[in-house]
């Protein structure tokens, strides 16, 4: 039952001619796969209507080719041939009663066009600004062009009606819409009627909202998302120009989208934001216009939500990484179940997917992506299958995930734990600075798994092979993790490195463990993802004078992909954290570390008391090892089948070790495969009565 203070939450609520059955308002998010996989995408914006959202929008979608931004995969709206893909998820966003939506974008100075060719067109002619720095600049739309690119929008608004869409989210915001790109004194520098004042920046959108009004108004609600504030300077588009642009337009859309300047500003991670971090910058703004307005914050607490509306904030409780997370979020408040939202931990996982063009993951909800790939659904497994029980050796994510998805499935579950506390590294990193969300991969499966019968937990419990063979289990799944390497081995190093025996050596493990040491410490951060940079923080904390010494043109790498490079680099700076960049670790002498230059090999010598060294990591996987050593012995103990998975078979991030649980889960005493790839692609979809002829001897095999 639902609590009435929730009620809000689910009133419904108008924008323009149509009208959401309640405040959950799934915003725009890629996902990686786009126009590569629409029916991977599809399937899992139909999971989000199932979940509850009253809107759910697609990511942004290219409405012209003379804008596009290869090499990242969004959806395309170019002519209409691409209708019928974008009207299959259309159709899944509105199964369950919410209004669909599509965002549209013409990336003006964002756009590269690496795949059309074309020369992108902005309003001021500037270089093209993108992730890659691409050396591409954009000419200046000239008058004639406006007009075209005007009627571009109306064929885009057209086709977006014949496609089942009830909304169209005009794409201003994050740095990356032309209508941003209009409205900033930074990026509209023209003399004339579009440029100067901001009655004049406001020209173009108030035509194209007019237009389109014109052309689809009457059933298609319309509303534009700008940035709350540009975030450099005087120049930009502050926070109070907004203000003033908005009270000067005040019924320009239906409804007013509004999320913080830059993405990676408006999509921080709990390493650096809070909850409903824009609360600031949103307040007040509802009052300057008569539209509904929509903000978002990361919010996954239904009365944080709830104090968004009471306080006059916002109308709509704008999320995309809370749904991603959690696709049935607005369900659960809805059925009184609160404490089964699967709360976002602020990874930025997701977003990698976008930024390495793959295909999207989530730490919390593996299933992400896979509803169609994989036919994996976020709140039902599948049946059980023949056999009863399983032995889950090691209570870090991979082995909690399993141990949930396989209790769903009705198995009978033992998790077994070598430490004192459930969680394994989740545990361990959430006491790292800023870490403290990881927390939730392991309270919400802790939690979960408490509410079932078929689990039983056990701390403290080294198993053995020994062990194992006598407790009479069916299936023997191994989640042992894995530990941070001391000898140096990672990418600069293929084997152990030169290290004196006089040095002192440390690593995650050891800084996790409480041995952190003091005086002048180099980290030799040959990992590149967050450890090396958190355990800087850490030690600058316990007081440490710390160089961070990496092979990498950036600190902290692969964080660019999770947006958070720029933050890290600016914090490590102001805690006056020496960053060496380009250069490796040579070798490790007792009192100095022997640097070298990624490119040239020269050498430089840095004062060290101790060095943490941020390498590989080894996988714990001595049990798997040794049970597979007594293989003849398995029948006779009653053992059908033993798996290693997650860190204990190779290392990776957390959300490898949810999907790699998730996914033991899924597939116990399922049938063998054999060749056959383990998941659908749309190419498979597309051809499969064709395979024989095409290679009959391996339809044949
Ligand atoms: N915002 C857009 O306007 N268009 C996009 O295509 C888009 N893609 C995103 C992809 C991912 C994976 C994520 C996490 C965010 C994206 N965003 C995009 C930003 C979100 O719409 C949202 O403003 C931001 O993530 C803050 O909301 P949240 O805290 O609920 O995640």
């Amino acid at each position: 039952m639902r609590d009435p203070r929730y009620d809000i939450l689910f009133e419904p609520m108008q924008i323009g001619p149509v009208t959401a059955k309640n405040r959950f308002y799934q915003v725009p998010h890629c996902n990686g796969g786009g126009y590569r996989d629409p029916s991977a995408a599809a399937a899992m914006r139909g999971i989000k209507a199932e979940g509850g959202w009253g809107v759910i929008f697609t990511e942004q979608c290219e409405m012209h080719h003379t804008s596009e931004i290869t090499p990242f995969i969004e959806l395309r709206l170019w002519e209409d041939q691409d209708i019928p893909a974008l009207r299959r998820m259309s159709e899944k966003m509105k199964t369950h009663g919410a209004l669909a939506g599509i965002q549209l974008a013409y990336s003006g100075i964002n756009g590269p066009n690496l795949y059309t060719k074309e020369v992108p067109l902005a309003p001021s002619a500037l270089p093209i600004r993108t992730f890659t720095n691409d050396p591409v600049q954009a000419r200046a739309l000239s008058k004639s062009e406006i007009r075209d690119l005007r009627r571009w929008f109306v064929n885009a608004a057209k086709r977006s009606k014949l496609a089942g869409f009830d909304l169209i989210c005009l794409y201003g915001a994050h740095g990356f819409g032309i209508f941003q790109h209009f409205l900033s004194r930074a990026t509209n520098q023209r003399t004339d009627e579009y440029g100067g004042s901001l009655e004049n920046r406001s020209r173009f959108v108030n035509e194209v909202i007019a237009d389109m009004r014109d052309a689809v108004g009457d059933t298609m609600g319309i509303t534009l998302r700008v940035s709350l504030d540009e975030t450099i300077g005087e120049l930009g588009f502050s926070n109070n120009e907004v203000r003033e642009f908005i009270e000067m337009n005040r019924n320009l859309p239906d409804l007013w989208d509004l999320a913080q300047g830059t993405w990676e500003d408006c999509s921080g991670t709990t390493r650096f934001k809070e909850e409903a971090a824009q609360e600031q910058l949103v307040t007040g703004i509802r009052e300057l216009s008569d539209r509904p307005v929509v903000g978002v914050g990361r919010f996954t607490s239904p009365d944080v939500m709830v104090r968004m509306i009471k306080s006059g904030t916002l109308d709509f409780i704008g999320c995309a990484r809370p749904s991603i997370a959690d696709p049935f979020l607005p369900k659960k408040v809805e059925e009184g179940r609160i404490e089964d939202i699967r709360e976002c931990i602020g990874c930025n996982i997701c977003v990698t997917g976008d930024m390495t063009m793959s295909i999207s993951r989530c730490t919390q909800n593996p299933t992400f992506m896979e509803e169609w790939r994989k036919g994996w659904h976020p709140e039902k497994m599948n049946a059980k299958g023949s056999s009863d029980n399983v032995l889950i050796v090691g209570s870090g994510p991979a082995g909690l995930e399993a141990a949930w998805a396989l209790s769903r499935r009705g198995y009978d579950v033992a998790l077994a734990e070598a430490r004192t506390e459930l969680g394994g590294r989740v545990s361990r990193e959430s006491r790292l600075p800023g870490l403290s969300a990881w927390g939730r991969v392991r309270d919400y499966r802790t939690y979960q798994l408490s509410q079932r019968s078929n689990v039983e937990t056990y701390l403290d419990s080294r198993l053995t092979a020994d062990d194992i063979l006598e407790f009479g289990f069916q299936n023997i799944a191994i989640a042992t993790g894995a530990t941070w390497r001391r000898d140096g081995v990672a990418r600069q190093h293929v084997v152990p490195m030169k290290i004196d025996a006089a040095a002192k050596i440390y690593t995650p493990d050891d800084l996790m463990d409480g041995n952190v040491p003091g005086g002048n410490i180099v980290i030799f951060d040959d990992d590149h993802y967050y450890m090396g940079g958190v355990l800087a923080e850490l030690l600058v904390q316990k007081g440490a004078k710390v160089t961070l010494i990496t092979p990498s043109a950036y600190v902290s790498d692969w964080t660019n992909n999770t947006l958070e490079q720029a933050t890290i680099h600016r914090k490590l700076d102001a805690l006056g954290v020496d960053i060496v960049l380009n250069r490796g670790v040579a070798e490790i002498a007792a009192d100095h570390v022997v640097s070298d230059c990624v490119y040239t090999g020269k050498t430089q010598t840095h004062a060290a008391d101790a060095v943490v060294i941020v390498a590989a990591r080894e996988a714990n996987d001595q049990l798997f090892h040794d049970l597979l050593a007594r293989q003849e012995e398995w029948a006779d103990a009653g053992i059908r089948s033993v798996k290693v998975f997650g860190d204990a078979e190779t290392a990776g991030p957390i959300a490898w070790a949810t999907y790699a649980g998730h996914r033991y889960a899924r597939e116990l005493d399922g049938e063998p495969i054999g060749d056959a790839l383990p998941f659908r692609r749309e190419i498979t979809e597309l051809a499969p009565e064709l395979a024989p002829e095409i290679a009959p001897e391996l339809v044949a095999e």
